[in-house]
Protein backbone atom coordinates (compact mmCIF):
# COMPACT_ATOMS: atom_id res chain seq x y z
CA UNK A 1 0.00 0.00 0.00
CA UNK A 2 2.77 2.59 0.55
CA UNK A 3 4.40 1.67 -2.64
CA UNK A 4 0.94 2.53 -4.47
CA UNK A 5 0.34 5.71 -2.31
CA UNK A 6 4.00 6.94 -3.41
CA UNK A 7 3.63 5.55 -6.81
CA UNK A 8 0.03 7.30 -7.27
CA UNK A 9 1.15 10.68 -5.74
CA UNK A 10 4.44 10.94 -7.58
CA UNK A 11 2.25 10.02 -10.78
CA UNK A 12 0.58 13.59 -10.34
CA UNK A 13 3.90 15.12 -10.45
CA UNK A 14 4.91 12.98 -13.67
CA UNK A 15 1.94 14.18 -15.46
CA UNK A 16 2.97 17.41 -14.02
CA UNK A 17 6.43 17.67 -15.35
CA UNK A 18 5.33 16.39 -18.92
CA UNK A 19 6.31 12.78 -18.38
CA UNK A 20 2.75 11.00 -19.05
CA UNK A 21 -0.28 13.29 -20.69
CA UNK A 22 -2.62 12.06 -18.41
CA UNK A 23 -3.54 10.17 -15.03
CA UNK A 24 -6.57 9.00 -13.26
CA UNK A 25 -5.02 8.63 -9.16
CA UNK A 26 -6.48 6.76 -6.86
CA UNK A 27 -5.95 8.64 -3.81
CA UNK A 28 -7.83 7.12 -0.82
CA UNK A 29 -8.97 3.70 -2.75
CA UNK A 30 -5.68 2.10 -1.35
CA UNK A 31 -7.31 -0.38 0.51
CA UNK A 32 -9.78 -1.44 -2.35
CA UNK A 33 -7.16 -1.65 -4.75
CA UNK A 34 -4.61 -3.84 -2.97
CA UNK A 35 -7.05 -5.61 -1.10
CA UNK A 36 -9.01 -7.40 -3.79
CA UNK A 37 -6.12 -7.43 -6.19
CA UNK A 38 -3.58 -9.54 -3.72
CA UNK A 39 -6.81 -12.47 -3.93
CA UNK A 40 -6.80 -13.03 -7.04
CA UNK A 41 -4.80 -16.25 -8.42
CA UNK A 42 -2.61 -15.02 -11.55
CA UNK A 43 -2.09 -18.50 -12.61
CA UNK A 44 -5.65 -18.88 -14.09
CA UNK A 45 -7.74 -15.88 -13.22
CA UNK A 46 -8.39 -12.95 -14.98
CA UNK A 47 -8.58 -9.20 -14.34
CA UNK A 48 -10.59 -6.52 -16.09
CA UNK A 49 -9.66 -2.63 -14.96
CA UNK A 50 -10.75 0.14 -15.33
CA UNK A 51 -8.93 3.26 -16.40
CA UNK A 52 -7.75 3.49 -12.06
CA UNK A 53 -6.38 0.37 -11.12
CA UNK A 54 -3.07 1.10 -10.40
CA UNK A 55 -2.96 -0.46 -7.10
CA UNK A 56 -4.68 -3.80 -8.50
CA UNK A 57 -1.96 -4.37 -11.22
CA UNK A 58 1.32 -3.27 -8.51
CA UNK A 59 -0.47 -6.19 -6.02
CA UNK A 60 -1.01 -8.58 -8.73
CA UNK A 61 2.71 -8.07 -10.09
CA UNK A 62 2.39 -6.57 -12.93
CA UNK A 63 5.33 -5.37 -14.48
CA UNK A 64 4.94 -1.29 -14.01
CA UNK A 65 7.06 0.26 -16.18
CA UNK A 66 4.90 -1.57 -19.16
CA UNK A 67 1.52 -0.57 -16.83
CA UNK A 68 2.53 2.93 -16.15
CA UNK A 69 3.50 3.31 -20.00
CA UNK A 70 -0.53 3.04 -21.08
CA UNK A 71 -0.80 6.37 -19.23
CA UNK A 72 2.07 7.53 -21.77
CA UNK A 73 -0.01 6.03 -24.87
CA UNK A 74 2.95 4.42 -26.10
CA UNK A 75 1.98 1.55 -28.88
CA UNK A 76 0.37 -1.74 -27.59
CA UNK A 77 -0.80 -0.05 -24.99
CA UNK A 78 1.86 -0.56 -22.53
CA UNK A 79 1.12 -3.88 -21.44
CA UNK A 80 0.80 -5.81 -24.96
CA UNK A 81 0.68 -9.30 -23.11
CA UNK A 82 -2.48 -9.51 -21.18
CA UNK A 83 -1.99 -13.62 -21.02
CA UNK A 84 1.10 -12.72 -19.15
CA UNK A 85 0.01 -9.90 -16.86
CA UNK A 86 -3.13 -11.51 -16.57
CA UNK A 87 -4.64 -7.90 -16.59
CA UNK A 88 -6.45 -6.69 -19.66
CA UNK A 89 -5.15 -3.60 -20.75
CA UNK A 90 -6.55 -0.35 -18.98
CA UNK A 91 -9.93 0.73 -19.95
CA UNK A 92 -11.06 3.82 -20.59
CA UNK A 93 -14.71 2.98 -21.62
CA UNK A 94 -17.08 3.53 -18.21
CA UNK A 95 -18.32 -0.34 -17.78
CA UNK A 96 -16.41 -1.86 -21.29
CA UNK A 97 -14.48 -4.04 -19.22
CA UNK A 98 -17.56 -5.80 -17.47
CA UNK A 99 -18.84 -7.09 -20.86
CA UNK A 100 -15.33 -8.13 -21.62
CA UNK A 101 -14.56 -9.70 -17.93
CA UNK A 102 -18.13 -11.80 -18.09
CA UNK A 103 -17.05 -12.80 -22.23
CA UNK A 104 -14.03 -14.49 -20.43
CA UNK A 105 -15.60 -15.70 -17.80
CA UNK A 106 -18.24 -17.61 -20.07
CA UNK A 107 -15.62 -19.11 -22.08
CA UNK A 108 -14.35 -20.72 -18.99
CA UNK A 109 -17.19 -22.41 -18.70
CA UNK A 110 -17.72 -23.08 -22.09
CA UNK A 111 -13.35 -24.68 -22.24
CA UNK A 112 -15.07 -27.28 -19.86
CA UNK A 113 -12.90 -26.51 -16.63
CA UNK A 114 -14.66 -28.44 -14.01
CA UNK A 115 -16.45 -26.75 -11.11
CA UNK A 116 -13.67 -26.10 -8.28
CA UNK A 117 -10.63 -25.82 -11.59
CA UNK A 118 -12.59 -22.45 -12.98
CA UNK A 119 -10.51 -19.58 -13.71
CA UNK A 120 -12.25 -16.14 -12.43
CA UNK A 121 -12.44 -13.32 -13.76
CA UNK A 122 -12.58 -9.98 -11.43
CA UNK A 123 -14.07 -7.00 -12.95
CA UNK A 124 -13.70 -3.47 -11.30
CA UNK A 125 -16.27 -0.69 -12.03
CA UNK A 126 -17.55 2.71 -9.83
CA UNK A 127 -20.63 3.83 -8.76
CA UNK A 128 -21.19 5.75 -11.78
CA UNK A 129 -20.47 2.89 -14.26
CA UNK A 130 -23.36 0.76 -12.59
CA UNK A 131 -25.73 3.39 -13.50
CA UNK A 132 -25.16 2.19 -17.57
CA UNK A 133 -27.40 -0.36 -19.11
CA UNK A 134 -24.28 -2.50 -20.36
CA UNK A 135 -23.78 -3.46 -16.82
CA UNK A 136 -26.86 -4.76 -15.63
CA UNK A 137 -26.92 -6.95 -19.33
CA UNK A 138 -23.59 -8.13 -18.14
CA UNK A 139 -25.08 -9.02 -14.60
CA UNK A 140 -28.11 -10.66 -15.67
CA UNK A 141 -26.02 -12.71 -18.70
CA UNK A 142 -23.44 -13.79 -15.93
CA UNK A 143 -26.27 -14.78 -13.49
CA UNK A 144 -28.40 -16.62 -16.26
CA UNK A 145 -24.79 -18.45 -17.35
CA UNK A 146 -23.47 -18.92 -14.02
CA UNK A 147 -20.26 -17.24 -15.32
CA UNK A 148 -17.41 -17.38 -12.53
CA UNK A 149 -17.21 -13.35 -12.47
CA UNK A 150 -16.47 -10.97 -9.59
CA UNK A 151 -17.74 -7.99 -9.78
CA UNK A 152 -15.78 -5.37 -8.13
CA UNK A 153 -17.42 -1.99 -7.38
CA UNK A 154 -15.46 0.81 -5.87
CA UNK A 155 -18.21 3.13 -4.40
CA UNK A 156 -15.81 5.94 -4.10
CA UNK A 157 -18.80 8.62 -3.55
CA UNK A 158 -18.44 10.02 -6.92
CA UNK A 159 -18.87 9.68 -10.47
CA UNK A 160 -16.79 12.84 -11.65
CA UNK A 161 -18.68 15.63 -10.44
CA UNK A 162 -21.91 13.72 -9.94
CA UNK A 163 -22.13 12.54 -6.26
CA UNK A 164 -23.60 8.44 -6.04
CA UNK A 165 -26.66 9.75 -4.17
CA UNK A 166 -27.67 11.63 -7.23
CA UNK A 167 -27.52 8.92 -10.10
CA UNK A 168 -27.88 5.42 -7.91
CA UNK A 169 -31.50 4.35 -7.12
CA UNK A 170 -32.53 1.62 -4.88
CA UNK A 171 -29.77 2.89 -1.95
CA UNK A 172 -26.64 0.92 -2.93
CA UNK A 173 -25.10 -1.00 -5.94
CA UNK A 174 -25.18 -4.20 -3.81
CA UNK A 175 -28.77 -3.84 -3.90
CA UNK A 176 -28.94 -4.22 -7.22
CA UNK A 177 -27.40 -7.45 -7.32
CA UNK A 178 -30.33 -9.01 -5.29
CA UNK A 179 -32.73 -8.48 -8.75
CA UNK A 180 -30.20 -11.01 -10.75
CA UNK A 181 -29.70 -13.14 -7.70
CA UNK A 182 -26.28 -12.33 -7.72
CA UNK A 183 -24.92 -12.98 -4.01
CA UNK A 184 -23.39 -9.45 -2.99
CA UNK A 185 -21.19 -7.81 -0.24
CA UNK A 186 -21.51 -4.15 0.95
CA UNK A 187 -18.26 -3.34 2.63
CA UNK A 188 -15.86 -1.27 4.27
CA UNK A 189 -13.34 -0.54 1.31
CA UNK A 190 -11.01 1.39 3.38
CA UNK A 191 -10.03 -1.50 5.34
CA UNK A 192 -7.95 -3.65 3.68
CA UNK A 193 -8.14 -6.97 5.66
CA UNK A 194 -12.39 -6.80 5.02
CA UNK A 195 -11.27 -6.51 1.56
CA UNK A 196 -9.24 -9.36 1.13
CA UNK A 197 -11.49 -11.72 3.04
CA UNK A 198 -14.36 -10.62 1.07
CA UNK A 199 -12.52 -10.71 -2.30
CA UNK A 200 -11.43 -14.57 -1.11
CA UNK A 201 -14.61 -15.28 -0.09
CA UNK A 202 -16.48 -14.13 -3.53
CA UNK A 203 -13.98 -15.81 -5.46
CA UNK A 204 -14.56 -19.07 -3.69
CA UNK A 205 -18.27 -18.79 -5.02
CA UNK A 206 -17.65 -18.15 -8.15
CA UNK A 207 -14.62 -20.89 -8.33
CA UNK A 208 -16.93 -23.33 -7.32
CA UNK A 209 -19.18 -23.08 -9.98
CA UNK A 210 -21.99 -20.81 -8.21
CA UNK A 211 -21.69 -17.94 -10.94
CA UNK A 212 -21.17 -14.08 -10.16
CA UNK A 213 -20.95 -12.63 -6.69
CA UNK A 214 -20.46 -8.84 -6.45
CA UNK A 215 -18.35 -6.29 -4.00
CA UNK A 216 -19.03 -3.34 -3.24
CA UNK A 217 -16.24 -1.57 -1.53
CA UNK A 218 -17.29 1.76 0.27
CA UNK A 219 -14.47 4.12 -0.43
CA UNK A 220 -13.58 7.54 -1.31
CA UNK A 221 -12.17 9.42 -4.19
CA UNK A 222 -9.89 11.50 -2.32
CA UNK A 223 -8.41 13.33 -5.37
CA UNK A 224 -9.09 14.55 -8.65
CA UNK A 225 -11.11 12.59 -10.97
CA UNK A 226 -7.90 12.72 -13.23
CA UNK A 227 -5.50 15.37 -13.96
CA UNK A 228 -7.64 17.52 -15.76
CA UNK A 229 -10.21 17.57 -13.46
CA UNK A 230 -10.48 20.14 -10.74
CA UNK A 231 -13.23 19.08 -7.71
CA UNK A 232 -13.09 22.30 -6.07
CA UNK A 233 -15.70 23.41 -8.68
CA UNK A 234 -17.97 20.58 -7.42
CA UNK A 235 -17.12 19.67 -3.31
CA UNK A 236 -15.31 21.80 -1.05
CA UNK A 237 -12.34 21.14 1.22
CA UNK A 238 -14.57 20.92 4.30
CA UNK A 239 -17.31 18.28 2.29
CA UNK A 240 -13.89 16.49 1.58
CA UNK A 241 -12.86 16.51 4.94
CA UNK A 242 -15.92 15.08 6.71
CA UNK A 243 -16.79 12.53 3.79
CA UNK A 244 -13.56 10.73 3.08
CA UNK A 245 -13.10 9.12 6.78
CA UNK A 246 -9.58 7.47 7.86
CA UNK A 247 -7.16 7.60 5.55
CA UNK A 248 -7.02 3.54 4.67
CA UNK A 249 -3.10 3.96 5.04
CA UNK A 250 -3.36 5.44 8.72
CA UNK A 251 -5.60 2.88 9.37
CA UNK A 252 -3.97 0.21 8.83
CA UNK A 253 -0.59 1.22 10.00
CA UNK A 254 -2.54 1.78 13.48
CA UNK A 255 -3.57 -2.28 12.96
CA UNK A 256 -0.24 -3.71 12.02
CA UNK A 257 1.21 -1.39 15.18
CA UNK A 258 -1.84 -2.30 17.53
CA UNK A 259 -1.28 -6.11 16.75
CA UNK A 260 2.42 -6.07 17.17
CA UNK A 261 2.88 -7.09 13.93
CA UNK A 262 5.00 -4.03 12.68
CA UNK A 263 7.32 -1.26 14.36
CA UNK A 264 8.11 2.39 13.10
CA UNK A 265 11.14 0.91 11.34
CA UNK A 266 9.42 -1.41 9.51
CA UNK A 267 6.95 1.45 8.10
CA UNK A 268 10.32 3.69 7.54
CA UNK A 269 11.74 1.14 5.29
CA UNK A 270 8.52 0.37 3.09
CA UNK A 271 8.06 4.25 2.65
CA UNK A 272 12.59 4.07 1.94
CA UNK A 273 11.35 1.02 -0.74
CA UNK A 274 8.29 2.73 -2.29
CA UNK A 275 10.50 6.08 -3.05
CA UNK A 276 13.51 3.86 -4.79
CA UNK A 277 10.31 2.16 -6.43
CA UNK A 278 9.26 4.54 -7.80
CA UNK A 279 12.44 5.84 -8.96
CA UNK A 280 13.63 2.76 -10.99
CA UNK A 281 10.10 3.39 -12.46
CA UNK A 282 10.33 6.83 -13.40
CA UNK A 283 13.66 6.07 -15.56
CA UNK A 284 12.31 3.10 -17.24
CA UNK A 285 9.24 4.83 -18.30
CA UNK A 286 11.61 8.05 -19.35
CA UNK A 287 13.44 5.90 -21.46
CA UNK A 288 10.60 4.35 -22.77
CA UNK A 289 11.30 7.56 -25.49
CA UNK A 290 8.71 10.11 -26.96
CA UNK A 291 4.87 9.59 -27.45
CA UNK A 292 4.49 7.86 -31.07
CA UNK A 293 1.56 8.83 -33.01
CA UNK A 294 2.99 11.35 -35.54
CA UNK A 295 2.65 9.00 -38.37
CA UNK A 296 -1.49 9.17 -38.23
CA UNK A 297 -1.60 11.97 -40.17
CA UNK A 298 0.31 10.39 -42.65
CA UNK A 299 -2.94 7.58 -42.69
CA UNK A 300 -5.71 9.80 -43.30
CA UNK A 301 -5.82 10.68 -47.10
CA UNK A 302 -3.79 10.15 -50.00
CA UNK A 303 -2.35 13.83 -50.21
CA UNK A 304 -2.58 15.82 -46.97
CA UNK A 305 -4.35 19.09 -46.65
CA UNK A 306 -3.46 22.09 -44.70
CA UNK A 307 -5.84 21.67 -42.02
CA UNK A 308 -4.56 18.21 -41.01
CA UNK A 309 -0.89 19.69 -41.24
CA UNK A 310 -1.67 21.80 -38.56
CA UNK A 311 -2.89 19.40 -36.78
CA UNK A 312 0.32 17.43 -36.91
CA UNK A 313 2.21 20.83 -36.14
CA UNK A 314 0.22 21.06 -33.38
CA UNK A 315 0.57 17.11 -32.19
CA UNK A 316 3.93 17.65 -32.37
CA UNK A 317 4.44 20.73 -30.50
CA UNK A 318 1.78 18.44 -27.83
CA UNK A 319 3.28 15.62 -27.34
CA UNK A 320 7.19 14.74 -29.23
CA UNK A 321 8.27 15.82 -25.26
CA UNK A 322 6.36 13.22 -23.55
C1 LIG B 1 -19.17 5.08 -22.09
C2 LIG B 1 -18.56 6.29 -21.43
N1 LIG B 1 -19.36 7.30 -21.03
C3 LIG B 1 -18.84 8.39 -20.43
C4 LIG B 1 -17.48 8.50 -20.24
C5 LIG B 1 -16.88 9.73 -19.56
N2 LIG B 1 -16.52 9.36 -18.18
C6 LIG B 1 -15.25 9.01 -17.87
S1 LIG B 1 -15.10 8.57 -16.27
C7 LIG B 1 -16.72 8.88 -15.95
C8 LIG B 1 -17.29 8.69 -14.57
C9 LIG B 1 -17.18 7.29 -14.08
O1 LIG B 1 -17.48 7.25 -12.70
P1 LIG B 1 -17.41 5.92 -11.87
O2 LIG B 1 -17.93 4.78 -12.68
O3 LIG B 1 -18.04 6.17 -10.56
O4 LIG B 1 -15.84 5.63 -11.68
P2 LIG B 1 -14.69 6.52 -11.04
O5 LIG B 1 -14.18 7.42 -12.14
O6 LIG B 1 -15.26 7.27 -9.89
O7 LIG B 1 -13.63 5.57 -10.62
C10 LIG B 1 -17.37 9.31 -17.11
C11 LIG B 1 -18.80 9.67 -17.17
C12 LIG B 1 -16.67 7.42 -20.70
N3 LIG B 1 -15.34 7.42 -20.54
N4 LIG B 1 -17.23 6.33 -21.26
Amino acid sequence: MAAVRHLDTSAIAWQRQGLIPGYAPELGQEAAQVGSGYAVDTTRDFVFPTYREMGVARAMGVDMVAYMSTHKATWHGGLYNPLESRLAPIQAVVGGSVLHAVGWAHGQTLAGNADGRLGVAMTYFGDGASSQGDIHEAMNFAAVMKAPVVFFVQNNGWAISVPTEHQVAGGSVAARAAGYGIPAQRIDGNDVVAVVEATRHAFAHARAGNGPALIEAMTYRRGPHSTSDDPGRYRSLNEERDDAGEDPLERFRKRLLADGVADEAFFAEALAAAKAEEELLRAGVQELGSRPGNEMFDLVFQETTPALQAQAANWREESEHV
